[in-house]
C-alpha cells in the first residue's frame, strides 16, 4: 500500500493572471469566483483535492499589486501570508501579457523550490509561449508549467508534479471536504461574482457583499457601495441588475431557496479598518 502524503499549495500572482481559474480546473468544479476585473479574489481560500494516497490543500490568493487603499493593502498581506506558510508556492504568469514588475515582484519573493506556470496558453502563439518561458527562466524556479484553465491543457501534468512533492503523511481534512469556506461567505462571493460580471470598470472595487440573514430557506445578502451616486447603477433601470443578479445565484443555489439582495451606502468602506474587519478582508 502507497503511503498517504498531503501538503500545502498556494496559488500567487498578480492580479487576473487566471489564479482562480486554475484552483477551479485543479478542483474540476467551481470552489471559488473568477472574473475578467482584478482584485476579485479578496480572502484566501482552500481548494481541498483528495484521492486514495494524497490530499493537496490549494490556497486560492488575492493577487499582489499596488496598492491604492487600506483594502488593497489588505489584500496583499493576505496574499503573502498564505505564501509564507506552505509547502509549495505555484507562481501565475499569464502568457498573453509581458512580464512586468508586478510579476517580477511574485517571483523574486517565492523560493527557488517554487513552480512557475504560465497560464492561458490556449489564447498564446506558440512563439509568445515560447519567450516567456526563455524570459522565465531567469528566476531559476524548480520547474515550469504551461497551461490553461480553461481547456485543462497541461493541467494534468501541472497536478502530477504538485504530488510528487507532497510529504506530509496527515490527511488534514475529510475526504469528501471541498473547501474550507463557510455557506455564507461562498454565497457572498458568489453575489459579488455577478455583479463583477454586470458593472461598469469604476464600481467593481466599490462593491462588497456579506451575508446578513441565513437560513434554510432563505438568504438576505446587502451589498455595501461607497457612495450615493453608485447606488442607482448597482440597482441598475427598474432594478434590472439586481433582477438579473439574484437569478444567475439562485441557479447555483438549487431549489427552493429565497434570495433577497439590497445595497446599502458605506462612505469609503475600503478605508476603513473596522468596516473591513467585520468584513473579514
Ligand atoms: N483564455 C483564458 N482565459 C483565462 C484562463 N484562466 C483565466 N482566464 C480568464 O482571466 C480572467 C481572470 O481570471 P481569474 O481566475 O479571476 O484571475 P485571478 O488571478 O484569480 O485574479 P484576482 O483574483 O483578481 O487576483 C477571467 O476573465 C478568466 O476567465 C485561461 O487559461 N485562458
Ligand atoms: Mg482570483
Amino acid at each position: 500500500m502507497t503511503e498517504f502524503r498531503s501538503g500545502f499549495v498556494a496559488i500567487v500572482g498578480r492580479p487576473n493572471v487566471g489564479k482562480s481559474a486554475l484552483l477551479n480546473a485543479f478542483m474540476g468544479q467551481k470552489v471559488t469566483i473568477v472574473s475578467r476585473r482584478p482584485n476579485t479574489t479578496r480572502r484566501n481560500i482552500r481548494g481541498i483535492l483528495t484521492d486514495s494516497s494524497t490530499q493537496i490543500v490549494f490556497v486560492d490568493t488575492p493577487g499582489i499589486h499596488r496598492p491604492k487603499s487600506m483594502l488593497g493593502e489588505r489584500l496583499n498581506a493576505t496574499a503573502v501570508e498564505a505564501a509564507e506558510d506552505v509547502d509549495l508556492q505555484l507562481c501565475v504568469i499569464d502568457a498573453t501579457a509581458d512580464v512586468g514588475p508586478g510579476d517580477r515582484r511574485v517571483l523574486e519573493s517565492a523560493p527557488k523550490s517554487a513552480f512557475v506556470v504560465l497560464n492561458k496558453c490556449d489564447i498564446a502563439t506558440p512563439d509568445q509561449i515560447a519567450r516567456q518561458l526563455a524570459r522565465l527562466s531567469v528566476f531559476d524556479k524548480q520547474e515550469y508549467f504551461p497551461v490553461s484553465a480553461r481547456t485543462k491543457r497541461g493541467i494534468p501534468e501541472l497536478l502530477a508534479s504538485v504530488r510528487a512533492k507532497l510529504v506530509d503523511p496527515i490527511q488534514y481534512y475529510p475526504g469528501d471536504a471541498l473547501s474550507d469556506q463557510s455557506e455564507s461567505a461562498w454565497v457572498a462571493d458568489l453575489v459579488r461574482e455577478q455583479l463583477l460580471a454586470l458593472l461598469d470598470d469604476e464600481l467593481p472595487h466599490s462593491v462588497a457583499c456579506r451575508v446578513v440573514e441565513m437560513d434554510d430557506r432563505r438568504v438576505k445578502v446587502e451589498i455595501l457601495v461607497e457612495r450615493e451616486s453608485q447606488k442607482p447603477i448597482v440597482i441598475g433601470r427598474k432594478g434590472e441588475n439586481l433582477k438579473r443578479v439574484g437569478s444567475r445565484v439562485r441557479t447555483m443555489l438549487g431549489e427552493g431557496v429565497f434570495l433577497e439582495l439590497f445595497v446599502r451606502v458605506e462612505s469609503n468602506w475600503q478605508s476603513h479598518e473596522d468596516v473591513l474587519d467585520e468584513l473579514g478582508l
